[in-house]
C-alpha cells in the first residue's frame, strides 16, 4: 500500500445557533478536511483549529502551512503509511497538535478501511454505545440558556454542562439547579479566572457540579492545584492538557482529578492513548471533549471515547445540534435512550457526503508525490 495522494479542504459551515465562550462569539466553523487516498480507499480526518487563536495558538492556516510544508512531504520522503510511524516522525516538529491530529486521524482511517474493521477495534474500545452530554453556550439572557437546556434535557440528553466567565456562573448555575435538581451538570471556564476569584469559584460547590472545567489559563498547573485542594467539586482540566507529560505533572500536583481528551489539542490518537492509559493507571477518569466538530471529527471522536477509561460522558452532541445539514451520512442520531451507537463499518463507520463538501469548502489542494 503505497499513498497516492493528498487533499486539504478548508470549509466554513454555519451553526444551527452562535457559540459563545469566555473565549468569544462565533457564527459558525471554519477546518479543514484531510483526505488519504491509496489503493482506491480514502480515509478522512478533521483538523480542529478554528479560523482565529482563541481556544488555542493554532489557526487553519497555521495548520494549513505546517501540514503542506512540513507534515505531508514526511508520507511521501519516507514512504509513511501507518498512523504509528507518522506520529513519531512528526514529532521531530514541535508544537502545533491539531495540525498533526488530522493527518494522523486521516492515516487511522485509511488503515481501518484496508483491514475493514471499524476503528474503535484498532483501538480496543470496549463500549459500543455511549451517554453523550451537549455543551451549551454562553447566552444573551438566563431565560435563553432555560429554554435551550429544556430542549436539550427534552431531546434525551443526560448530562449538560455550561460555559461560565466572571458575571456569568453562580446564576446559570442556580437556575438550572433549580429546574433540574438531579440533573448531571458541569461548568466550562475555558481559563477565564485567575487565583484571585478562588474563593468565589469554591461558592460553586453548593451546586453539586460534575466537574469544574478549567478554571485557570492553559499554562497555570499551579493555581488549579491550589484550587483543587480547596474544593470540593473535581476539578478537570482541558486546555492545560498538551500531551502525557502535562497528564502526569497534573495528576503527580493534584491539579486535576478528571482529564478532558481532546485529540487535536493532544496531537493524535497514539498520544491520546498512551494518556487514556495512564490515566486509568492512576485512577483518573477521562472523558471525550469537543471543538464542534462536523460528522467526520465526530465519527472519530466517538470511537476514541469507546475506550475503557472514558468514564464520563463526552460533549458529543448529534448532528443536528450543530449543523443543519452535517458533511456524513446517516447524520449522527441520539437514541430513544439518548444514547448514541460508536459505527461499525469500517474506518470511521460514516459516509461523508462529497457534495455537500464540495459545496461549504472555501479552498482546496492537493497534494502528491511528485508535488516535492
Ligand atoms: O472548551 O470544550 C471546550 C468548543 C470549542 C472550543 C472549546 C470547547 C468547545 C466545546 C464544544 O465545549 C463541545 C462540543 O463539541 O459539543
Ligand atoms: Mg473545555
Amino acid at each position: 500500500m503505497k499513498i497516492e495522494q493528498v487533499e486539504l479542504s478548508l470549509l466554513y459551515l454555519p451553526y444551527v445557533h452562535p457559540f459563545e465562550t469566555s473565549l468569544g462569539r462565533e457564527e459558525g466553523r471554519t477546518f479543514i478536511i484531510v483526505q488519504v487516498y491509496a489503493d482506491g480507499l480514502c480515509g478522512y480526518g478533521e483538523v480542529v483549529a478554528s479560523q482565529a487563536p482563541f481556544y488555542s495558538y493554532e489557526t487553519t492556516q497555521t495548520a494549513w502551512y505546517l501540514l503542506e510544508e512540513f507534515l505531508i512531504p514526511l508520507l511521501f520522503n519516507q514512504k509513511i503509511i501507518e498512523p504509528e510511524h507518522f506520529y513519531r516522525a512528526a514529532q521531530k516538529f514541535r508544537g502545533h497538535p491539531m495540525a498533526k491530529a488530522g493527518l494522523e486521524l486521516a492515516l487511522w482511517d485509511l488503515k481501518a478501511k484496508a483491514m475493514g474493521l471499524p476503528l474503535y477495534q484498532l483501538y480496543g474500545g470496549t463500549q459500543k454505545e455511549i451517554t453523550p452530554g451537549v455543551s451549551c453556550g454562553i447566552e444573551d439572557s438566563l431565560e435563553e440558556l432555560l429554554r435551550q437546556v429544556e430542549g436539550y434535557v427534552k431531546e434525551g440528553y443526560k448530562r449538560v454542562k455550561i460555559k461560565i466567565k466572571p458575571g456569568w456562573d453562580r446564576e446559570p448555575c442556580h437556575l438550572l439547579r433549580k429546574h433540574f435538581p438531579d440533573l448531571p451538570l458541569q461548568v466550562d471556564a475555558n481559563g477565564a479566572y485567575r487565583i484571585e476569584d478562588k474563593e468565589r469559584l469554591k461558592e460553586l460547590d453548593e451546586f453539586c457540579l460534575l466537574m469544574l472545567e478549567q478554571p485557570f489559563p492553559p499554562y497555570d498547573l499551579w493555581d488549579h492545584s491550589r484550587l483543587a485542594s480547596e474544593m470540593a467539586t473535581p476539578i478537570c482540566l482541558d486546555e492545560s492538557i498538551l500531551n502525557l507529560d502535562s497528564v502526569r505533572q497534573a495528576y503527580e500536583m493534584g491539579a486535576c482529578r478528571i482529564i478532558n481528551i481532546k485529540v487535536g489539542r493532544v496531537g493524535g490518537i497514539c498520544e491520546a492513548r498512551k494518556i487514556h492509559d495512564y490515566s486509568q493507571v492512576h485512577d483518573m477518569p477521562v472523558w471525550c471533549g469537543g471543538m464542534l466538530e462536523s460528522g467526520i471529527g465526530r465519527a472519530h471522536n466517538l470511537h476514541l471515547a469507546s475506550l475503557p477509561n472514558f468514564l464520563y460522558p463526552p460533549d458529543l452532541s448529534a448532528s443536528r445540534r450543530y449543523y443543519a445539514e452535517d458533511i456524513i451520512e446517516p447524520p449522527v442520531e441520539l437514541t430513544k435512550d439518548g444514547t448514541i451507537l460508536v459505527p461499525e463499518g469500517p474506518g470511521i463507520g460514516v459516509n461523508p457526503v462529497e457534495e455537500r463538501i464540495k459545496r461549504a469548502t472555501l479552498r482546496q489542494a492537493v497534494f502528491k508525490a511528485s508535488s516535492y
